[in-house]
């Protein structure tokens, strides 16, 4: 009987593994090294060459739409990795996106710090066709975004790294569509994968090129696709000057964030605990399981990551 290897660090995986369970034998990892009966494995943050020792590995599942933390592995074996592109998932960025965009535009973080000094002050109001929404990385997730929100009635711009066609969104790609790009945004929304290419990408020089002239009172920075991409003192930087006038921010450099970070204490930012979209077991191991099967039955797998791409 073929089974299933499952990898993770940093949660409890035993829903995953009930659930998987209902079709296949499931090792949790340590156990299960060298064994030849492990066809598929389904991992987040797997340990480094866990997989390599591996003999029959035929495919690896991400449970997350990222995949750095798999490419983070050197030993990785050369066998096809899945990553999670689901309505589930997808709804939960879209309402993390949609709720951060709309409590900066309607001035929600000015709001509740009038409410602690219980001072009545009606504040200027803007709406949403006076905004553009800049969304860096209009993948599957930043294109459901863009979406809703020029539904809303903003104006979206989308970066990406190849040429890409998203209906109701001014469209840039590549480095020399980036300066353009940011220029003509307000409020920044970062959903880029981690790879050599984006790592640290969000550093004072690039939010200085942000607009600053849309009645929000400064430019904003959404940012829920990995803390690496960040210089996280360039965007402390960014708020002290005025650079930026708020930000939310799900993902950090260091994650958990250290108690000792000066980012909690900031007034002008909105922490989540990398917790803008969940994976959901109950939503993504059923197609997990339908993949597995097609696998065997030699059909070619889904949303399969461009190793070369890094994402
Ligand atoms: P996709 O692969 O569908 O989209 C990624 C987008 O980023 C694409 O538009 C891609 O361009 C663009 N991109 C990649 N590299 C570059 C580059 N060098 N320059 C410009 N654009 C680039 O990914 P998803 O939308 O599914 O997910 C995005 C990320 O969100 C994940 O990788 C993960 O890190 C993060 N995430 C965070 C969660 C959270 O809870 N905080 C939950 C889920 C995901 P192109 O279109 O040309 O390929
Ligand atoms: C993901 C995440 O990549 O939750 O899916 O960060």
């Amino acid at each position: 009987m073929d089974r299933i290897l499952l990898s993770v660090t940093g949660f409890n995986p035993h829903r995953w593994q009930e659930l998987l369970a209902q079709d296949r034998e499931v090792v949790l990892e340590p156990d299960g090294s060298n064994d030849p009966s492990i066809r598929y494995a389904v991992v987040w943050k797997q340990k480094p060459n866990v997989l390599a020792r591996l003999p029959n590995l035929k495919a690896i599942f991400s449970i997350g739409a990222g995949v750095d933390h798999i490419l983070a592995d050197r030993t990785l074996p050369d066998v096809p990795i899945v990553r999670v592109i689901d309505p589930n998932l997808t709804q939960h960025m879209v309402e993390y996106i949609v709720w951060r965009v709309m409590d900066h535009h309607r001035q929600g973080l000015a709001y509740r710090a009038q409410q602690a000094r219980k001072v009545w002050n009606e504040r200027a109001q803007r709406t949403a066709q006076d905004i553009s929404v800049g969304i860096m990385g209009i993948g599957a997730l930043g294109s459901a975004a863009a979406k809703a929100l020029t539904s809303l009635g903003f104006h979206v711009n989308g970066w990406s790294r190849t040429e890409r066609k998203v209906s109701g969104v001014n469209a840039y790609h590549g480095e020399s569509g980036l300066i353009p790009f940011l220029n003509s945004t307000d409020i920044l929304v970062v959903l880029l994968p981690l790879t050599d290419q984006t790592r640290g990408i969000i550093n004072y020089e690039l939010l200085r090129e942000l607009r600053r002239r849309n009645g929000l009172g400064g430019a904003v920075l959404i940012s829920a696709g990995r803390g690496k991409l960040h210089k996280d003192a360039d965007i402390l930087r960014a708020l002290e000057d005025g650079t930026l006038k708020e930000a939310s921010l799900d993902v950090f450099e260091q994650e958990p964030l250290p108690k000792t970070s000066p980012i909690w204490g900031n007034p002008k930012v909105f922490i989540t605990p990398h917790a803008a979209a969940t994976s959901n077991p109950a939503h993504l191991v059923r197609p997990m399981l339908e993949q597995m099967r097609a696998a065997d039955e030699g059909k070619p797998l889904l949303n399969l990551v461009d190793r070369a791409a890094g994402y």
